[in-house]
């Protein structure tokens, strides 16, 4: 465990992949794999944005788990019978244990479940969008943005790990830390990538090139959930991201961009937090707050220049 920032995030217990020529023995397959996600978790969403911009509904369904687990982990409770209709199951846990009965770790969402063994394939959701982006190309719509473009690896790949490392990750770090040590620390690192983020964000409409890329996704999923959750529940309070201009326009540029703002679900991102993270709010109540109308206010950054699909198009409203 690290001196300095204490939370430390498991890593993923189940890396298979989905290949498009089939070798890592689970082929894309239209209708074959169901995508379990709670509209509540950042990582999770990451799944829900790129499957919407990329078009892949009618290839790789969804399964949206209740945003508040139980002892038992996440549940279909929102489904009839407490049960996904496709899977059959009620708990995530079950596709869990049908890969590994011996599996004692935790349960997490994204999963990516296949439908005819109801075995889970991968629970790695780094691996998850970029497999969308790439390895599931043949089932994209017409029009679908390049999120992973091949010349813009290199950068994307390192933003996405600083990106994680003081922000996706850090807030996480900053709410959990035991200490106040391991708080600072990560608060610290949180605000001091927020800024440079925000210089670099001055400039250019995107995190890298001038289109929408998988960088911008993961970014968004932690800007969004920043006032609602992060600010006050995880103590990340020198700003809210309503107080950093840049932040906040570049956020609500993407929000406003069919693909991301329905995938939001404020109301399970509320809940989730703030009822199951007993130990940070004993008393389980649920802010009222923040008012969310500003998110769908004019952001001006077209003036930046930018092709936010490139040669592409955005994916129809839901
Ligand atoms: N699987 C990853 C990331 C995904 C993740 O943390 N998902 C959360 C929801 S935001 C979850 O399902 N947590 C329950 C658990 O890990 O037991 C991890 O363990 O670090």
């Amino acid at each position: 465990m690290s001196t300095q920032t204490e939370f430390v995030r498991a890593p993923n217990a189940f890396t298979e992949r989905v290949t498009a020529d089939g070798s890592s023995g689970w082929p894309v397959e239209p209708g074959r794999y169901r995508l379990v996600v709670s509209k509540a978790c950042p990582w999770a969403s990451r799944g829900l944005i790129s499957r919407r911009l990329l078009g892949l509904e009618d290839a790789l369904s969804v399964a949206v788990a209740d945003p508040i687990q139980d002892e038992r982990s996440w549940r279909f409770t929102l489904d009839p019978d407490d049960r996904d209709p496709v899977l059959g199951i009620r708990f995530l846990s079950q596709a869990y244990y049908k890969t590994d009965p011996n599996y004692t770790g935790g349960i997490s969402v994204p999963a990516l479940v296949d439908v005819p063994s109801g075995k889970l394939v991968s629970n790695d959701y780094p691996q998850l969008t970029i497999d969308f982006a790439t390895e599931w190309r043949a089932y994209h719509r017409e029009g679908a943005p390049d999120l992973y473009p091949e010349q813009l690896r290199d950068e994307i790949d390192d933003i996405n790990q600083a990106v994680f490392t003081d922000v996706n990750n850090a807030v996480y770090q900053a709410g959990f830390a035991k200490r106040p040590e391991a708080y600072a620390d990560a608060y610290h690192r949180l605000f001091a990538r927020l800024d440079a983020l925000s210089e670099r964000l001055e400039r250019q409409r995107f995190l890298v090139g001038d289109t929408i890329t998988e960088a911008d996704i993961r970014l968004f999923t932690t800007l969004v959930r920043f006032d609602a959750v992060y600010h006050n529940h995880f103590k990340c309070n020198r700003n809210k991201l309503t107080e950093m201009p840049v932040l906040w326009a570049y956020a609500r540029d993407l929000y406003q961009t069919p693909g991301f703002y329905d995938t939001v679900d404020f109301d399970h991102i509320k809940r989730h937090y703030y009822l199951v993270h007993t130990n940070i709010n004993p008393t389980g109540i649920v802010p009222l707050g923040p008012d969310l109308s500003g998110w769908d206010t004019p952001h001006g950054r077209e003036q930046l220049g930018g092709r936010p699909f490139g040669d592409g198009t955005p994916p129809a409203p839901v």
